[in-house]
């Protein structure tokens, strides 16, 4: 293949569409991280919908119903660019579902009370949207593409996220305890959403030579923190890290050091609810067998009547 056009589309920020040529390494890597971040969404239903039937309120509850549903409808868009690649979504399951392929660290933390819920939408989708904005300008077509609804409907669940943050932090001192105590939890966990740092990212450079990647994982999440200290002030809620301070000079916040052992071992299995997590998706995906078969059985139908049409 003529490597050199396609770096020249890459480096002339065009865009990379199914039918074009590209390295094979390109093209694995875009699954991998297309599949990794498909399986996300889905595996990140589970710990907010732990909270469905307990919302405190009819309101609260059809928001959280539909904010749900956005993230199973992201899972859809994201194995639909996945498959322009020419990758097999049952292929991608299977990985998922038996441990080859990885999904975000951050959904394998528990959620305990209904204020985790408030600071997933705040802290989550708030880093998710962070990560992702850039890659609304990504050089693959499809994935670009995929991620301008995504980020849309992320920034909704963002915003509710942080109200009903606001609410719990103004509310009664038992929910100001709720509000801080998930804040507690998911704040360092949300910073390693980012990834390694950068001088131990191994895919980084080449994802950045090829427009996968349009900031590194340290970037990002130096904008997260700047971004997000000013609304905990806000609400009035500390973060937990005592080495926190605004570098006047660069106006950047100056962090503490991340747990990259808690990092690594929650990849590897050893987090809080990995076992739980994925036993939940394989039932589910073996108790939805019929949808599927019932889904094929009426394409393969209507496909025999376009031929005898
Ligand atoms: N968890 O060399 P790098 C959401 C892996 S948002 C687990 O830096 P890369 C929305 C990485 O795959 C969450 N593994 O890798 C939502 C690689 O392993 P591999 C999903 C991680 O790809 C909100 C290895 O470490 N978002 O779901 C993590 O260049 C609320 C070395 O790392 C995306 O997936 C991690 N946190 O950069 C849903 C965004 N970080 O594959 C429900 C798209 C790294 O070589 C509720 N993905 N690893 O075996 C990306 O932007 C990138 O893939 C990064 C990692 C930045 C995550």
């Amino acid at each position: 293949m003529d490597e050199r056009r396609f770096q020249q589309i890459v480096d002339g920020d065009g865009r990379i569409e199914p039918r074009d040529e590209m390295p094979d390494g390109y093209r694995k890597t875009l699954i991998r991280q297309i599949a990794q971040h498909a399986h996300s969404e889905i595996i990140g239903m589970q710990p907010e919908g732990n909270w469905i039937t307990r919302a405190p309120s009819l309101r609260r509850k059809a928001i959280l119903v539909a904010k749900v549903q956005d993230e199973a409808g992201h899972g859809l868009y994201l194995y639909g660019a996945a498959e322009t690649l020419g990758a097999d979504r049952d292929e991608l399951l299977d990985m998922l579902h038996s441990g080859r392929q990885k999904y975000s660290t951050i959904f394998n933390y528990p959620t305990v009370s209904w204020a985790d819920v408030a600071a997933i939408g705040w802290l989550v989708d708030g880093a998710a949207i962070m990560n992702q904005v850039p890659l609304t300008r990504c050089s693959s077509g499809p994935y670009a593409r995929a991620m301008i609804r995504v980020c849309k409907e992320e920034s909704f669940h963002q915003r509710q996220g942080f109200e009903a943050m606001t609410v719990l932090a103004n509310g009664s001192p038992a929910q100001r305890r709720m509000a801080q105590d998930a804040l507690d939890r998911w704040w360092w966990p949300s910073l390693r959403m980012f990834g390694p740092s950068d001088d131990n990212s191994p895919n980084s450079a080449q994802s950045m030579a090829w427009g996968i990647k349009r900031f590194s994982n340290d970037e990002l999440r130096q904008r997260f923190v700047d971004a997000t200290v000013p609304q905990a002030e806000h609400l009035g809620l500390t973060v937990p890290d005592p080495d926190l301070r605004l570098d006047a000079a660069t106006g950047h916040h100056v962090f503490g050091e991340i747990d990259w052992t808690e990092f690594f071992e929650v990849m590897k299995g050893n987090g809080p609810c990995n076992r739980q997590r994925l036993e939940r998706r394989v039932t589910a995906h073996e108790e939805g067998a019929w949808v599927r078969e019932a889904a094929a059985a009426y394409a393969s139908k209507q496909a025999a009547r376009e031929v005898a049409a």
